[in-house]
Formats: structure tokens, C-alpha cells, sequence
């Protein structure tokens, strides 16, 4: 592993903000692949810090400082991925479901999707069906982009699903859904358009989903 991308990653790892940034600007002035940014730098530390938790060398509160290092990262990152000036291709509502606070993955697939030519409504974390509908209503997406990361709150896509048949708008949108514990199996048992596995899946999805 390359200095800049071992700083990147060790500062996700530990939780250093300041350390995150400076690396990634560093590796943004040095012309270092983005996707190698995000995946050896920044993913795969967050994947060890996953690990770390379950070991319980790490808590809550290393979890929390992890993902503001990489957020930080993150930002640094964005203008680099996102579309500029260009005539949106579609618009997609997206956000975390309801009682799930991690935000992390569902951003990054915002940004790719936006770098796609997406416009991207973003609800943010902890959203119940009554936000999704209303959005859905008030917004009129193509796609509604659904993100769990826990095996307790992925139980909430289907009431998001069923909230949508009941306002009479299902037809209206092809939904995506996405998140750790989420798989293809899961999501065609409740009933959802797609599932992506990753951030670049999930704009390549998005993309065949609107020309169906
Ligand atoms: Co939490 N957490 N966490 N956590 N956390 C996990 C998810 C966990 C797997 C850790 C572990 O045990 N190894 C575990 C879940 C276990 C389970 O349910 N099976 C867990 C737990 C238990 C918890 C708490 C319950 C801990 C506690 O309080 N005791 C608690 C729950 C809080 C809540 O939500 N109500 C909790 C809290 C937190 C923090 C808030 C501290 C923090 C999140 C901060 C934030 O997001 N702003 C946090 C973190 C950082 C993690 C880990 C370490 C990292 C998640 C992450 O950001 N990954 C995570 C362990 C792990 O993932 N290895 C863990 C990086 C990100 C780029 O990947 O989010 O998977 P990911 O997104 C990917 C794909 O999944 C996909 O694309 C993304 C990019 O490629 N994707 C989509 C995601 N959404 C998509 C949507 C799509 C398509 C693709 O379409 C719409």
C-alpha cells in the first residue's frame, strides 16, 4: 500500500479526521484513482473497523469518529464524481429507512448516482414510509432508492412498499433497494425492482431500470 492511500486508510481506522483529509487531498493533487481512494483507502478501513466491532475491540463511539473521518474524505471526493452543468437523466428519492442511522453507503450511491446524471432527492437517515410516500408525491421520481444496513431495520422496506401501494403510487416508481444486509433474494420477496450491491452497481441499475 502506496504512503498516501496507508495514511487514508489508517485514518479511517483510527478515526482521525484532520489525517483523512490531508491524505485525500494529497492523493486528489496527486492524481491517484479516485476508485482506489474510496476502496483501498476509505472502504476497506471501514471494513476492518466492522470487524474490530464485532471483536469488540472497537464501540459505538470508535464507529462514530471512523465514519466522520471518511465523511470528511468523502467531501473532498464528491466534486470529482458528480456531474456537472448537464441536464439530469431522471430523479431519484433516496434515503435510509426508519430506525437505521447509517448514512455512509446510501451517500456515497448518491453521489455516484449523481455523477451518473441523477438528480438525487436525499431524505437522509431514520425515514418512515409517510416521508418516502410524501416524497414520492410531492417529488415524482422515477426511482425510489431504499438503504438498511441492519438486519433489524431492513424489515422496514416492505411497509415503505406496501405505504406506496396504498396511496395508490407503487406504479409510479421503480424502487431500489441496497445496504449490507441486503440481497437480490430479498428484494424480490418484497416485491422491489432491483437491488444493488454497491454504489457502481446501483447507478448502472438505475440506468436500466429507467430505460424499462
Ligand atoms: Co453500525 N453496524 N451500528 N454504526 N456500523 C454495522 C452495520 C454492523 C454490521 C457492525 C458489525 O457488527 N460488524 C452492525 C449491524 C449488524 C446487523 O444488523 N447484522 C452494526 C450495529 C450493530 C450498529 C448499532 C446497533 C451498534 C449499537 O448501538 N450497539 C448501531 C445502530 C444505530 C442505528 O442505526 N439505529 C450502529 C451505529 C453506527 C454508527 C452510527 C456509530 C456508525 C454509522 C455512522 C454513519 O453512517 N454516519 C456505524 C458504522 C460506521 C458501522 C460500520 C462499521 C460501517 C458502515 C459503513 O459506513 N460502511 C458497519 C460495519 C460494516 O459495514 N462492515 C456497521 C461503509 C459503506 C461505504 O458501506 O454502508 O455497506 P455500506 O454501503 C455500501 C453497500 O452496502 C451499498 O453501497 C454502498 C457503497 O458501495 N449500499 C447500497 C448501501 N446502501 C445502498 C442503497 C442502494 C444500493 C446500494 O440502493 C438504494
Amino acid at each position: 500500500m502506496d504512503e498516501i492511500i496507508k495514511g487514508i486508510y489508517t485514518g479511517v481506522l483510527e478515526g482521525d479526521h484532520d489525517l483523512v483529509v490531508e491524505n485525500v487531498q494529497q492523493a486528489i493533487d496527486s492524481h491517484v484513482n479516485t476508485e482506489k481512494i474510496l476502496k483501498e483507502g476509505m472502504m476497506s478501513a471501514m471494513a476492518e473497523v466492522g470487524r474490530l466491532f464485532e471483536e469488540s475491540e472497537y464501540f459505538v463511539p470508535e464507529l462514530l469518529v471512523a465514519a466522520r473521518a471518511m465523511q470528511g474524505g468523502m467531501e473532498l471526493l464528491k466534486p470529482l464524481l458528480v456531474a456537472e452543468d448537464v441536464e439530469p437523466i431522471g430523479k431519484v428519492v433516496l434515503g435510509t429507512v426508519k430506525g437505521d442511522l447509517h448514512d455512509i453507503g446510501k451517500n456515497l450511491v448518491g453521489i455516484m448516482l449523481e455523477g451518473a446524471g441523477f438528480e438525487v432527492i436525499d431524505l437522509g437517515t431514520d425515514v418512515d414510509a409517510e416521508k418516502f410516500v410524501k416524497a414520492v408525491k410531492n417529488s415524482k421520481p422515477q426511482i425510489l432508492g431504499m438503504s438498511a444496513l441492519l438486519t433489524t431495520t431492513m424489515a422496514n422496506m416492505p411497509f415503505v412498499i406496501e405505504a406506496l401501494k396504498n396511496a395508490g403510487l407503487r406504479d409510479s416508481v421503480k424502487i431500489m433497494v441496497g445496504g449490507a444486509p441486503i440481497t437480490q433474494t430479498f428484494a424480490q420477496q418484497i416485491g422491489a425492482d432491483g437491488y444493488a450491491p454497491d454504489a457502481n452497481q446501483a447507478a448502472k441499475l438505475l440506468i436500466s431500470l429507467i430505460k424499462k
